[in-house]
């Protein structure tokens, strides 16, 4: 990487994926390419998710997916329009997806498409009739077959240290695009009047945090060390913040520094949340940020899933209090 472009108010998206591009000599376009799709079915989500109400969207659509949820109607949108955003520009080969059992491999005319995208289309979406934040998590490996042939569960049933991207884009107060690479990890705001991404959080670095992010209804069947830190919590006068929304949660600790752990139980060992389309991606994002992430005994990024919708406790946020949870469970059976 030459030496790293400088960005001032007003740089779009666009303007700043071109300029990085440019410090990647070996650099095709093929990725900023694929940064464009995202942003562009972030956008359609976006304008969705802010019409629900008015457009029909609220609501379940009657059917149950592969995790056992019932589908929200924008679940399914949001899973329809990222798909068709990635799937016919000849930068992706293959597409997994939190709301498809098997992945969706793109037609053969795009089996040159050099990249694998994991995706959780609308993360929270149980919020969404309550207008509480919802988003869009997603991940990008370089695939691992070769190009020009169908891509396979190799090429995404592997560690998320090979991740060469991730992000997620926030539906709140305003939409926000959230794109680490290894340029660091830069947030962009939507103008929706002028239908553009903006720079608006650039060089996100975490800071140590007094935040902690948990269910508590849940802490009685935690293992020791998690209860032993949420008294620490207490103890030291953190602030709880928890919406329910992975996406939100996090998003709030990136910019304020805070913890999130949603940890194994006796009745779930593997906890709730996905490894490959929502644990790696935004352990990408908060590592990348000078955060750290684990499942309570190894580092989520040095996990290997073996199964597309595998499920893994997660402890996220600032380094120093991931660290000291961890700590108190690495021990533990
Ligand atoms: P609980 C939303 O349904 C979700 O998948 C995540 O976005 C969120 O962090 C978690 O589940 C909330 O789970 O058990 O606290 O309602």
């Amino acid at each position: 990487m030459t030496e790293e472009p400088q960005f001032d108010e007003g740089t779009t998206l666009d303007r700043f994926l071109m300029e990085t591009l440019r410090t990647y000599p070996g650099a095709t376009g093929t990725f900023v390419n694929l940064c464009q799709s995202i942003a562009l079915a972030g956008k359609m989500i976006s304008a969705r998710v802010n019409r629900a109400g008015l457009a029909g969207m609220l609501g379940a659509t009657g059917e149950v997916n592969i995790q056992g949820e019932f589908v929200q109607k924008l679940d399914e949108y949001a899973n329809h329009t990222f798909k068709r955003s990635l799937e016919h520009r000849g930068h992706t080969c293959m597409v997994v997806s939190e709301e498809d059992e098997q992945p969706s491999l793109v037609g053969e005319q795009w089996h040159s498409g050099r990249y694998v995208v994991t995706v959780d289309p609308l993360d929270g979406s149980s919020n969404i009739d309550v207008n509480a934040t919802i988003g869009t998590i997603f991940g990008v490996f370089r695939r691992k077959s070769e190009e020009g042939t169908q891509a396979d569960l190799k090429d995404a049933l592997r560690p998320g240290t090979e991740l060469v991207a991730a992000g997620y884009i926030v539906y709140g107060s305003g939409t926000l695009l959230v794109l680490g690479t290894e340029a660091g990890v830069h947030g962009f705001t939507l103008d929706p009047v002028v239908g553009e991404f903006f720079l608006s959080h650039p060089h996100i670095q975490l800071k140590p945090g007094k935040i902690y992010s948990c269910n508590e209804a849940y802490a009685k069947k935690w293992s020791e060390g998690i209860q032993t830190y949420l008294g620490l919590c207490k103890d030291r006068g953190y602030s709880a913040r928890y919406i329910g929304s992975l996406v939100a949660d996090f998003h709030r600790n990136l910019l304020k520094g805070g913890i999130f752990f949603y940890p194994a139980t006796k009745k779930d060992p593997e906890g709730k949340l996905r490894l490959l389309y929502e644990a790696f991606p935004l352990a990408y994002l908060v590592e990348r940020a000078g955060g750290a992430a684990t499942d309570g005994k190894m580092r989520i990024l040095d996990r290997v899933p073996t199964d597309l919708h595998e499920r893994t406790p997660l402890i996220l946020g600032s380094r120093e209090m991931v660290e000291e949870l961890t700590a108190l469970t690495a021990q533990e059976g």
